[in-house]
C-alpha cells in the first residue's frame, strides 16, 4: 500500500524555516569538492552571480497602475496585470516600504527600474510632457539611501494622448510631438537619476503603436517612429543610456506592430542606441537565448527584460525554467554579463505581490548563478571532437550537481534567508503590512 504523504502543520513549519548554518555550510564544503572536481571555482561563480546588478521593476508593486492624479478610464496599451490578490501598494511610500522588504530577501546588487508614471507631483496634475527630475526626487533620494541605482521609462500607454492608439509613429502633428517632450524630459530625468546616483540610468522607450486588423499603411507609422525617435535621440545626455524595446504584438494591436524586432534591432544598431529585447515579444519558440551571440557580435550593448511568457506576452513571475536557465547559460558562456542590462519585467496581481518580486529576481540571480558553475570547458571540447553523447551526457549531468547547496551558501553568505525561509518572511509582512490595505 502507499504510504500517505505528511501534510501535518508541523511539517510545514519545518518547511519555512531557515536551514541550520552548519547544514548549510557542511552541505556547501561538499558540493564545493564535487564541483572543484569538474574544474569549476564555487568561491569564484558565488561572488560572479552577486556582482551581477539586476534591475526590478516598481510596476509588480502595484499592478501597473501609476502614481499619477488619473483621468479617467485609459487605454493601457495592451498590457494587463490580471488577478486580484489583495494588498496592493497604493501609494510611492508603500511601492518603496515593499520593496524595502523583499530586498531583505534578494541576495546581491540591485536596481530599482521606474516608469514616468510614478512622478510623486504631490497632488497635482503634471502632464507627461512636462515631467521633470524633481517629481521624482522621493524616488532619487530613497534609492541612494538603500544603494539602489535606478532605471528608467516613458510611459507611452494610458493616457489621453494615445489616439488611436499611436503614439510617437501618430500622423497628428501635436500628438506626435507631445509624445517627443515626453520622451525628452525622460531622458533628462534619467541622467538626473544616474548623476544623483553615480550609477548608470538606462531609460527605455517602448510604445504601444499598432493596428489591429486589416492594416493599410504599414510605412508611414514606421517612418515617423523613425524620425521622433532621431528627434527624441538628438541631444546628448549621457550618463544616460538610451534603449528601444521591441514587440511583437499586443492585444488590440494584433495585426501590425510598428516597433516590432526587425526595426528597433536596425534602428538601435544605426543610431547606437542599446536595443532591448523582452522574454515575451517574440513567437514562443523563439529563443532569445539564441539571440545574445547572434546580435552581440555585431552591438555593444543589450537590455533584456526577463519576463515569461505562458502561451503569450503574458508577463508571469520568472522561474528558472529552461528558457531562463539558457539564457543565463548564453550570457555566462559568451562572456557577455556585462554587456547586458539585466532587468525584470512581469506583474502578476494574482499573488502576494512581494512574493513576485522576490520569487522573480531571485530566479534570475540563481540562473546566473547555475551558469556559472557548468563545466563549460568540458562540453565544449566534446562538441569540437565530434563528441556529441560526452556532451549531451555534461548537459544531463547539470541537472544532478549539488546547486541548491552553493545558492544556500550564496544566500547565507549574503545574510538573506535560503530555501522557504524567505516565504516565512513574507507571510509575516502580509499579517503585519499588507492586510491593513483595502
Ligand atoms: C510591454 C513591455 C514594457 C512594459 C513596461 C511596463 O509589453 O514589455 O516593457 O512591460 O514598460
Ligand atoms: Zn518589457
Amino acid at each position: 500500500m502507499a504510504k500517505k504523504r505528511s501534510t501535518s502543520a508541523s511539517g510545514s513549519n519545518r518547511m519555512f524555516r531557515q536551514p541550520d548554518k552548519r547544514s548549510v555550510e557542511s552541505a556547501y564544503r561538499i558540493a564545493k569538492a564535487r564541483f572543484a572536481e569538474l574544474g569549476v571555482d564555487t568561491e569564484k561563480a558565488v561572488k560572479q552571480a552577486l556582482a551581477v546588478p539586476i534591475s526590478v521593476q516598481c510596476w509588480q508593486g502595484d499592478d501597473v497602475s501609476g502614481l499619477e492624479v488619473k483621468q479617467g478610464a485609459l487605454d493601457g496599451g495592451g498590457i494587463q496585470a490580471t488577478g486580484n490578490y489583495p494588498g496592493a501598494a497604493r501609494n510611492g511610500d508603500e511601492i518603496r516600504q515593499d520593496f524595502e522588504q523583499a530586498l531583505r530577501l534578494l541576495p546581491g546588487q540591485w536596481k530599482f527600474n521606474l516608469h514616468a508614471m510614478y512622478a510623486e507631483t504631490g497632488g497635482k496634475p503634471v502632464d507627461r510632457d512636462a515631467l521633470q527630475p524633481r517629481h521624482f526626487s522621493c524616488w532619487m533620494d530613497w534609492a541612494k539611501a538603500n544603494k539602489l541605482g535606478l532605471d528608467f521609462n516613458p510611459t507611452l500607454f494610458a493616457h489621453p494622448n494615445m489616439r488611436d492608439g499611436m503614439s510617437l509613429s501618430s500622423d497628428d502633428k501635436g500628438i506626435r510631438q507631445f509624445w517627443i517632450d515626453h520622451c525628452i524630459a525622460c531622458r533628462k530625468i534619467g541622467q538626473a537619476m544616474a548623476r544623483k546616483l553615480g550609477k548608470p540610468c538606462v531609460t527605455n522607450v517602448w510604445l504601444p503603436d499598432g493596428r489591429k486588423d486589416a492594416t493599410a499603411d504599414r510605412w508611414g507609422p514606421r517612418q515617423r517612429l523613425a524620425d521622433s525617435l532621431d528627434q527624441i535621440f538628438k541631444q546628448k545626455m549621457g550618463p544616460n543610456i538610451d534603449a528601444v524595446e521591441s514587440k511583437l504584438f499586443g492585444i488590440g494591436v494584433e495585426e501590425y506592430t510598428v516597433g516590432s524586432n526587425e526595426f528597433y534591432l536596425l534602428y538601435a544598431q544605426s543610431r547606437k542606441v542599446v536595443p532591448c529585447f523582452d522574454m515575451g515579444h517574440f513567437h514562443l519558440t523563439e529563443s532569445v537565448a539564441d539571440k545574445l551571440s547572434a546580435t552581440l557580435t555585431f552591438i555593444d550593448k543589450l537590455l533584456l527584460h526577463v519576463s515569461r511568457p505562458v502561451r503569450w506576452d503574458s508577463d508571469h513571475v520568472p522561474r528558472l525554467n529552461d528558457d531562463l536557465k539558457a539564457l543565463c547559460d548564453e550570457a555566462v558562456r559568451g562572456n557577455v554579463v556585462d554587456r547586458i542590462y539585466w532587468a525584470l519585467d512581469f506583474f502578476d496581481a494574482s499573488i502576494n505581490r512581494v512574493a513576485a518580486w522576490t520569487l522573480g529576481a531571485r530566479a534570475l540571480r540563481k540562473g546566473l548563478l547555475r551558469a556559472m558553475l557548468e563545466p563549460h570547458a568540458a562540453a565544449v571540447k566534446a562538441e569540437y571532437s565530434f563528441d556529441g553523447a560526452t556532451k549531451m551526457a555534461l548537459a544531463e549531468l547539470r541537472e544532478e550537481l549539488p546547486f541548491g547547496a552553493v545558492w544556500d551558501y550564496l544566500c547565507l553568505k549574503s545574510d538573506v534567508p535560503s530555501g522557504l525561509a524567505w516565504m516565512s518572511e513574507v507571510k509575516s509582512y502580509e499579517k503585519q503590512v499588507l492586510a491593513a490595505r483595502s
